[in-house]
């Protein structure tokens, strides 16, 4: 297992790339191009210079996250056919420079929600990013991208302006997509482009809905055992696999995440993973603890067994971290928690290693 961490880029990430080498275990980046709107081609040449740039801090950069698909994709508009050979070409042109592994999602509209980027926890006075559906509940979908545009004090993946801009079309459009006619959409765009993966040695990780249910009535279909099976059987290859993230499967407590993991790792379907642990405060109410099995309600220790006994030797990196330590930085990804998120998983893999040969 290639242990790496989440980076935004120069400029865009305020964690400097020469603190990422110095966390142990750490081999390198899962990276981000979000300068690039959904449907865009990532050109040759920025791609080159990036994984330059990385390389130089002394950092391997196989994995890239959130190279976005476009909504007449999910729609299954007329128009996606010219969104999927963007699409193609930035694949080629990721496997030309070193990328092994492609995350994206197939969430409609929305990409990950949360309703408050920075709650506080009382018991430790951290924050982190929390969840209330109730609170959804009474917000309509312009509400939820302005305040989370507004608090985020960056740009993020996923909420992309000009990608929200039209949201009231894109919202009605959705209207007349089933989930059924949604992985018909899914099945399309994988024929097209996994064929070009296996030609060119690149692995296709999809990321679980976020959180693991529908939201504002949407379909949502990437979020539970039966949903995943169904994804990776549309096109059956090593190539249409998985990046399984705990927290966003986890914020569902009927999934149970050591078995659906090491399900999938025995498979080979798991190309990355993300790794962090969800608290329950309620129903469908949840907030982003810090790793460590007992501050949450997800067993680290068993999703850590599940991956060592199913033999992975794919790409896993911490996920969101609470913000401690007064750091300023970005929701989610602020260096102290996923810094010690690394270094208790890397100890439990020690743990698993070393106690199989006593
Ligand atoms: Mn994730």
């Amino acid at each position: 297992m290639k242990m790496t961490f989440r980076w935004y880029g120069e400029g865009n990430d305020p964690i400097p790339l020469k603190y990422i080498k110095q966390i142990p275990n750490c081999s390198g980046l899962m990276g981000v191009l979000d300068q690039y709107a959904a449907g865009e081609v990532w050109p040759e040449d920025v791609i080159a210079d990036y994984v330059k740039h990385v390389n130089n801090a002394g950092l391997e950069v196989e994995v890239i996250e959130s190279v976005n698909v476009h909504e007449d994709i999910k729609l299954g508009l007329p128009t996606r056919d010219q969104y999927i050979e963007n699409y193609i070409t930035t694949i080629r042109n990721l496997a030309k420079h070193g990328i092994k592994v492609i995350v994206y999602n197939f969430m409609p509209v929305f990409d990950w929600l949360r309703t408050d980027l920075a709650r506080d926890i009382p018991e430790d006075g951290s924050n982190s990013l929390f969840y209330d559906e109730q609170e959804l509940l009474g917000m309509t979908p312009q509400e939820i991208v302005k305040q989370t545009t507004e608090n985020a004090g960056f740009t993020l993946p996923g909420w992309e302006p000009e990608r929200l801009a039209d949201l009231d079309r894109v919202m009605k459009l959705y209207e007349d997509v089933s989930p059924e006619q949604l992985l018909e959409n899914y099945k399309y765009f994988l024929q097209a482009i996994i064929p070009v993966c296996e030609e060119v040695g690149i692995r296709m990780g999809v990321h679980p809905d976020d959180p693991a249910w529908p939201i504002f009535g949407l379909p949502r279909i990437v979020h539970n055992k039966e949903q995943l099976k169904a994804i990776l059987n549309l096109v059956d290859s090593p190539a249409n696999s998985l990046c399984f993230c705990t927290g966003s499967l986890g914020s569902n407590p009927d999934n149970d995440i050591p078995a659906m993991l090491r399900y999938f790792s025995e498979k080979d379907r798991v190309a990355c993973v993300h790794l962090r642990n969800v608290k329950y405060l309620g129903e469908r109410c949840f907030r982003e603890a810090s790793h460590l099995s007992a501050d949450g309600d997800l067993d680290m220790y068993e999703i850590v067994r599940a991956l060592y006994e199913t033999g992975f030797d794919g790409y896993a990196r911490p996920d969101h971290g609470r913000m401690i330590w007064d750091e300023k930085g970005r929701a989610g990804y602020g260096l102290y928690d996923r810094a010690l998120g690394i270094t208790y998983l890397n100890g439990l893999w020690e743990a698993l290693e070393k106690g199989d040969k006593i």
